[in-house]
């Protein structure tokens, strides 16, 4: 779509090579299983706490994580297996963080929502709405401070750009020309509100003009639209500092949660019409005209079956975190000592400073 205030970046962008759509085709299937399988294990009592599904969502989740450098990095929203399977974290491991296992990819201290493996470049998994968008703006302007080549993305839900924390980001990141992407994914609805009930501009993309930044939008299910867009952004925001809003229009097949049955704000019809055009579906499809058989396809989806399973297997047999390293890596070292000064109001122990200056003590 057209720009609005920054012109577009018009750097040329590669085609997926057969060959490379075959392995996102994979990706795509095993995000798909392990969140079918993930459901299961929740409401077999396996997992606790909460538990976001991106079913349906996968063209978005892979084709961005695909333009990533295998060094940029990469913060997300707490709908967020795909993106760390797609970044390489191993299906076991993030099965593990979701039983809260020793061996999961934050030591079983975040579950579905705070996945964590900074040795793959991913920042995590969020669960407050919009507080990943503040990390993933001061992790890009770590980078320009570093003089670092890399780019981040930064994903959030069409509910967070109504938050303060959206504009504060967009606003530094422009001004500072920060080398970050907003992946906006705009899969219809914030829990059960529709974006026009919650959003004056429901055309997302065009916030970004209000910090005359580029923005557009894409089809969220069309993976190689996808690639195209994250590709020729984070070029852009390498290359030329140029920070960049891309809209991915998308929808979610399951409910907001796995406690969401997802049918008291829309109809079964309406989820049935966006399932017609599932992206699993549409790049099967490619891949069968471009020769791959149906053997092969099979095998794949076979293949991501036994992944999950085993998956499921290391983290059932993955040790509990023992109570006493519960706090383990919660803190940076000397935290500590700052906290036990800390009192209601004066955070760095400065009350008698604060209150002699004026207000007697
Ligand atoms: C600051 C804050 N307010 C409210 C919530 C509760 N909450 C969790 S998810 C959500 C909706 C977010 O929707 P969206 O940004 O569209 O993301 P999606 O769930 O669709 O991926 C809300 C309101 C929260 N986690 N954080
Ligand atoms: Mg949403």
């Amino acid at each position: 779509m057209s720009p609005v205030a920054a012109p577009a970046p018009d750097l040329p962008v590669a085609g997926l090579a057969p060959d490379v759509r075959r392995e996102l085709y994979e990706t795509m299937v095993l995000s798909r299983v392990f969140e079918t399988e993930a459901e299961r294990q929740y409401k077999a009592a396996r997992i606790g706490g909460y538990c976001h599904l991106s079913s349906g969502q996968e063209a978005t989740t892979v084709g961005v994580v695909h333009a990533l450098e295998p060094d940029d990095l990469l913060v997300t929203g707490y709908r967020s297996h795909g993106f760390a399977l797609a970044k390489g974290t191993p299906p076991e491991a993030v099965m593990a963080e979701l039983f809260g296992r020793e061996d999961g990819c934050a030591h079983g201290r975040g579950g579905s929502m705070h996945l964590l493996d900074v040795a793959h470049g991913y920042y995590g998994g969020w669960g407050i709405v919009a507080g990943q968008l503040p990390v993933a703006t001061g992790l890009a302007l770590a980078l320009v401070r570093q003089g670092k080549p890399q780019a981040v993305v930064c994903e959030l839900g069409d509910g967070a750009v109504n938050m303060g924390a959206w504009h504060e980001s967009l606003n530094l990141a422009a001004l500072w020309k920060l080398p970050i992407v907003f992946l906006v994914v705009n899969n219809e609805y914030g829990m059960g509100t529709a974006v026009a009930r919650a959003s004056a501009e429901p055309e997302l993309w065009k916030r970004a003009s209000a910090y005359r930044m580029h923005g557009e939008r894409v089809d969220g299910d069309d993976l190689d639209a996808v690639h195209e867009a994250a590709d020729r952004l984070l070029t852009a925001a390498r290359e030329q500092r140029m920070p960049a809003v891309l809209e991915a229009v998308t929808y979610r097949y399951r409910g907001h949660s796995v406690a969401d049955a997802g049918l008291a704000y829309r109809t079964k019809d309406e989820i049935a019409e966006h399932q017609a055009h599932d992206p699993l579906r549409r790049v099967r499809q490619q891949l069968r005209e471009a020769g791959v058989g149906e053997a092969e396809l099979d095998a794949i989806d076979a293949r991501a079956d036994e992944r999950v399973a085993a998956a499921v297997e290391f983290a059932q047999a993955s040790a509990e975190p023992r109570v006493e390293q519960l706090a383990a890596g919660m803190h940076a070292a000397g935290s500590a000592q700052q906290f036990a000064r800390m009192r209601p109001g004066s955070p760095f122990g400065e009350l008698a400073l604060t209150f002699d200056a004026g207000l007697g003590s």
